[in-house]
């Protein structure tokens, strides 16, 4: 940088002529114009210097959290994928079992198939050995045999009659013949008997005839259960023009569930015997 300022020469006359010393403000003010514009020039660019040094460091910081950043993203990447690839196997595996599984399945349901299968060959094999003991012995029932046309059910038979009676001959008829009118204690019996009692009425060996209570025909005593019968029933309805008395005697409906009926009404029956099977 020259220490010479040309830009606006001396006015040579007054300086010439005046020989008194330049004023000390205006010689300051001079030098500090010639100062002037370096100094302002190196403070710019001191401060961009500064500024860009401050900026520099915050894009540094930034990118080097942005680095920190990216590298924990990788290593949880390669955690999941890690991950990933465990469960895959996981799955891979659980469906080997469950394939595994299903065949077992499938043997099974082939085995119980299998198995209704003998059940059936053994009851025919067993209804046949019962004919044929009827036959060796006149008619006799045989052990763990049900008579001719009645059904076998777990330790019972059961006929289901082809003629309608009143209750209480239904009643001496099933006694005459081994047996007496059905007693139903399991959900099972009334499964098994209302599956074969449909289209029509049968009585049961239900009554509330003999004390006002219902009771069934070896006299124990019955536990009301409103399921087993037809909405509103049993209702001792007296408008049945039969005579005396109300509605003393129990039948099951079309559906399987019960009614109570004038005892004189005539409706086929169903009557139960013990099997004697051993
Ligand atoms: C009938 C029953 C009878 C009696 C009558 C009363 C429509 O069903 O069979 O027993 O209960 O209803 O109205
Ligand atoms: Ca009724």
């Amino acid at each position: 940088m020259t220490t010479e300022y040309h830009d606006e020469p001396e006015d040579d006359s007054s300086s010439f002529w005046n020989k008194d010393p330049v004023p000390l403000s205006i010689s300051t003010a001079y030098r500090f114009r010639r100062w002037l514009f370096p100094g302002l020039t190196s403070a710019v660019i001191l401060v961009l210097i500064i500024i860009m040094a401050a900026s520099s460091a915050r894009t540094f910081n930034q990118l080097w959290s942005l680095k920190t950043n990216a590298a924990n993203l990788s290593e949880s990447l390669s955690a999941a994928q890690q991950l990933t690839k465990d469960t895959a196997k996981d799955v891979h595996r659980l469906k080997f079992a469950v394939e595994g599984n299903q065949d077992q399945l499938t043997s099974v349901s082939e085995a119980l198939k299998q198995l209704s299968t003998l059940d059936a060959i053994g009851r025919t094999v067993a209804t046949l050995k019962c004919s044929l003991d009827r036959f060796m012995n006149n008619g006799t029932v045989g052990v763990g045999c049900c008579p001719l046309e009645w059904e076998t059910f777990e330790t019972s038979c059961y006929l289901f009659s082809k003629t309608p009676l009143s209750w209480d001959r239904a009643r001496d008829w099933c006694n005459g013949h081994e047996s007496h009118l059905v007693i139903l204690n399991t959900d099972k019996e009334w499964d098994f008997v209302a599956q074969y009692a449909t289209g029509t009425f049968f009585w049961v060996g239900l009554s509330d005839e003999r004390t006002g209570k219902w009771e069934w025909v070896n006299q124990t005593p019955y536990v009301m259960n409103r399921r087993r019968w037809k909405p509103g029933q049993p209702d001792s309805w007296t408008g049945h023009g039969l005579g005396p008395g109300d509605e003393d005697c129990a039948h099951l409906h079309f559906d399987g569930r019960l009614n109570d009926l004038h005892c004189s009404t005539r409706l086929r029956y169903i009557c139960q015997r013990h099997s004697q099977r051993n």
